[in-house]
């Protein structure tokens, strides 16, 4: 089975690379170094240095005798999508570089995932909308053009829906008006510029199910925590990038790393906001258990990604009770939130999907996050405290 991975530097799609290849899979990735080059512009440090891509996929082959092929490419580039499917992509890295064919599934991370990058200023909404629609429309070209039974993974978020005073169903809601009955997306309302670009993406994915036919997979994904999967353990160096900062860190993984250094966690307003999360394992099966069960010809199949729901207080107590208990000061700190959200609110999302085919939970327990702890402990030198807190206002 040959599987295109789009966005495979990130912090998704490099754990994602590597957990197919082990599994028997071909598997191609293709990363325009989008995240890397941003957390440099911004300033914005990672937790350790990370080998690029190529120097991944040969530790890969050293290590495992598995291939995965490399293109550093920009997606937005509509020929280096098609490269993909007429069979003239150029390979930046592959130990064997005969084209891989048609991707049976294509698994889409290229995006930019940071809602507090896409408000920094007007000039950093553009890049988001711009690279986020633009990739989506060029893979939605073109599996038209080419292969319109390719499975198309996408990744979504919980984000979409917002925070509705209603229970949010796995992407549809039927609704009865006026005697008569029908089936919509269930309606959304989100909450930065990048949670609206991914509204905008299920848009264009519904639409090119509803012209053309495709098959298409959106996972609905809360935020991550997490650092290490399976395939990491075989080498520190094959270790995901990893984020602590105000832009591209998610909660969990900023709260352990703010614990280590002594910086008071950083709840937002009340912190009564309220998220579905999950460990980067789960992201893992949840996007090989959509690949195995693929989405119908004309089916835009959406799942809730989310294993448990924590408020930001919920997670500051956890991490607070495990930080103390492993002998770290660890306090907590209510700070003016820089984002435009609902700090109490109803939140009760359905997500028995993908449980449904086969997904196992794996839950936040004082074990799972004693072992970030450890991790995160071992490069305490490199954390920055000036990046844990910029202040991007909505
Ligand atoms: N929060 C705090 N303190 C912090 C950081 C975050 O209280 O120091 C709060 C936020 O206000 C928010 C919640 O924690 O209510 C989650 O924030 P986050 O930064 O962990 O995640 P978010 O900005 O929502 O985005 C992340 C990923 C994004 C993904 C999304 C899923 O970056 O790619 O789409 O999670 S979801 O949140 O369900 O939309």
């Amino acid at each position: 089975m040959s599987i295109l991975i789009l966005g495979g530097d990130g912090y998704l799609g490099w754990p994602t690379a590597m957990y197919f290849s082990e599994r028997g899979y071909d598997v191609t990735v293709v990363d325009n170094y989008f995240r890397r080059n941003a957390c440099a512009a911004l300033d914005v440090g990672m937790l350790y240095p990370v080998p690029t891509l190529v120097e991944r996929a040969k530790i890969w082959h050293e290590l495992t005798g598995k291939k995965i092929k490399v293109v550093v490419g920009d997606l937005t580039d509509p020929e280096v999508m098609r490269s993909f499917f007429n069979g003239t992509v150029e390979y930046t890295w592959a130990i064997d570089d005969k084209f891989a064919g048609i991707p049976e599934t294509v698994i889409h991370y290229a995006e930019q995932p940071s809602a507090p990058y896409s408000l920094i200023d007007y000039n950093h909404a553009n890049t988001t909308i711009f690279n986020n629609l633009i990739v989506t429309n060029n893979l939605m070209f073109a599996a038209r053009d080419f292969s319109r039974d390719t499975h198309i993974v996408k990744l979504g978020t919980m984000g979409e829906y917002g925070t509705p005073n209603i229970d949010i169903e796995e992407g549809w809601l039927e609704i009865e008006h006026k005697g008569k009955k029908d089936k919509f997306l269930f309606p959304r309302q989100a909450g930065s510029i990048y949670h609206t670009t991914k509204i905008m993406d299920t848009d264009l994915m519904w639409f090119g199910v509803r012209m053309w036919d495709l098959r298409v997979t959106d996972l609905m994904q809360g935020p991550v925590y997490g650092i290490e999967t399976e395939e990491s353990k075989i080498d520190n160096r094959l270790r995901t990038i990893f984020n602590y900062d105000e832009v591209f860190g998610t909660i969990l993984n900023r709260f352990i790393v703010q614990s280590i250094v002594d910086y008071p966690l950083t709840v937002y307003g009340k912190g009564g906001q309220t998220r579905g999360y999950l460990n980067i394992n789960d992201t893992l099966q949840c996007v090989h258990m959509s690949e195995k069960t693929p989405a119908q010809k004309s089916e835009l199949r959406i799942f809730n990604q989310i294993m448990e729901t924590f408020s930001a207080n919920d997670l500051a107590e956890k991490v607070q009770k495990v930080g103390v208990s492993l002998g770290y000061d660890v306090k907590v700190d209510h700070i003016e939130n820089p984002r435009k959200e609902a700090e109490e609110h109803y939140y009760n999302p359905t997500y028995q999907g993908l449980i449904d085919i086969g997904v196992e939970p794996h839950y936040l327990t004082d074990e799972v996050m004693t072992d970030m702890f450890r991790i995160v402990d071992g490069f305490k030198d490199n954390i920055r405290k000036d990046v844990i807190f910029k202040g991007i206002r909505w």
